[in-house]
């Protein structure tokens, strides 16, 4: 089976739902490994990514109260925060001071029962006017379609008034997994799957790059897995606007629903499996934050050409038990990539190159 897999692979012939099954089943780590190392040298050569950029995370109360997430918590529980425009500007104002200075913030949180749409708008608006040349990544297709529901917009009025403020592009979180029957175990209150293909689908149209994810290792089978990526690539060959795709490793800690983390084996199998079945996603990103800092390093040898970047600040994960430090300097990126044997790049936010180390 592996052998007719990777015939097709090398000539160039898409993958079907039920090689997709195949290879997740695949005992043969290597074999899948190389060949979607082979697709990822073809794609991005031997460059593999970092940015330098930091993470921002404006409230951690939020009304959906997902069970895998160990960051929310309700309006005066205890552990909940919510920062004000201030104290977003005073961080951004410190990693900007900061040698090197951060290319791109990330500012993703929860949903909060009281702010209107327009304190969104004014946090892009401040962010913007501060940090004029600074790419904004700013809010999942889940904080859309809440921005919709509190100020009764429609998808495309929410992001267009977000572009205008400076918004430039959107991460990938808040996919989860698609299949409806664990998304409604997992996250009842989330926007289901369909939804989020929505959301995704109007920032293509508005002129909005997204990057896309998937949460596993949690509670989901195979199945489910492959369900995902293949409505991924469905919907990237319709409007080419995904530039990364990002498999997010489940954190047990302080969950409602607890389990285990997955294993490096996994980590690594979803890296590769993902750059075999999303042959029109440009990028596939090896997370450090959640994979650690030595699985992301190896999984440049299983088909994926970037690690994200400096962070600085990361709740979301460390709520969750994530072992690795919040932040990576410069210097440690181009050494964990250049000690993969590939050439370190520092991009900025749509995959220019800005630096070309030796290796
Ligand atoms: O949407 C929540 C996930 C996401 C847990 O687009 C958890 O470049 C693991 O989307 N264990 C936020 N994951 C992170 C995210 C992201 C990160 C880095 C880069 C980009 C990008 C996007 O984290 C959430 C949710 O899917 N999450 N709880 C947990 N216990
Ligand atoms: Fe809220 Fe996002 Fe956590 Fe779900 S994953 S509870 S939507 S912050």
């Amino acid at each position: 089976m592996l052998a007719a897999i990777r015939h097709k692979v090398l000539s160039g012939t898409r993958l079907t739902e039920a090689d997709a099954l195949a290879l997740f089943r695949s005992d043969d780590l290597f074999a899948i490994g190389r060949l979607a190392s082979h697709v990822a040298e073809k794609q991005n050569g031997r460059h593999a990514c970092f940015i330098v950029n930091r993470h921002i995370n404006p409230t951690n109360i939020c009304v959906n109260r997902c069970k895998f997430c160990a960051f929310s918590r309700s309006k005066g529980e205890e552990g909940a925060f919510e920062l004000t425009l201030e104290e977003i500007l005073a961080k951004l104002a410190d990693a900007s001071k900061a040698k090197p200075r951060i290319t791109e913030v990330h500012i993703v949180g929860g949903l909060h029962p009281e702010w209107p749409f327009e304190h969104y708008l004014d946090m892009i608006s401040a962010v913007r006017k501060n940090h004029p040349s600074l790419a904004i990544k700013a809010f999942t297709a889940v904080e859309i379609d809440y921005m919709a529901k509190i100020s009764g917009l429609g998808i495309e009025d929410i992001l267009r008034e977000l572009k205008k403020s400076g918004l430039d592009f959107m991460p990938g979180g808040g996919a989860e997994i698609f299949a409806e029957g664990i998304r409604n175990r997992l996250c009842p209150e989330k926007i289901s799957g369909d939804r989020w293909i929505e959301v995704m689908e109007a920032a293509h149209r508005t002129g909005i790059k997204t990057n896309a994810t998937m949460l596993y290792g949690h509670q989901e089978g195979i199945e489910d897995r492959v369900e995902h990526l293949l409505r991924l690539r469905e919907l990237q060959d319709r409007t080419g606007g995904f530039q990364a795709f990002i498999p997010l490793a489940y954190h047990p800690k302080n969950t409602e629903i607890g389990g285990f983390y997955s294993s490096g084996i996994d980590d690594l199998k979803t890296i590769a499996v993902s750059r075999l079945v999303l042959d029109n996603f440009p990028h596939i990103k090896a997370y450090w934050i959640m994979l650690g800092e030595k699985v992301s390093q190896t999984a440049l040898l299983f088909g994926a050409d970037d690690v994200d970047g400096t962070i600085i600040e990361e709740k979301i994960t460390h709520m969750a038990g994530a072992m690795t430090g919040e932040g990576m300097t410069r210097d440690d990126l181009v050494h964990l990539i250049r000690k993969a044997g590939k050439i370190p790049v520092e991009r900025d936010a749509f995959y220019n190159h800005l630096k070309v180390y030796d290796y």
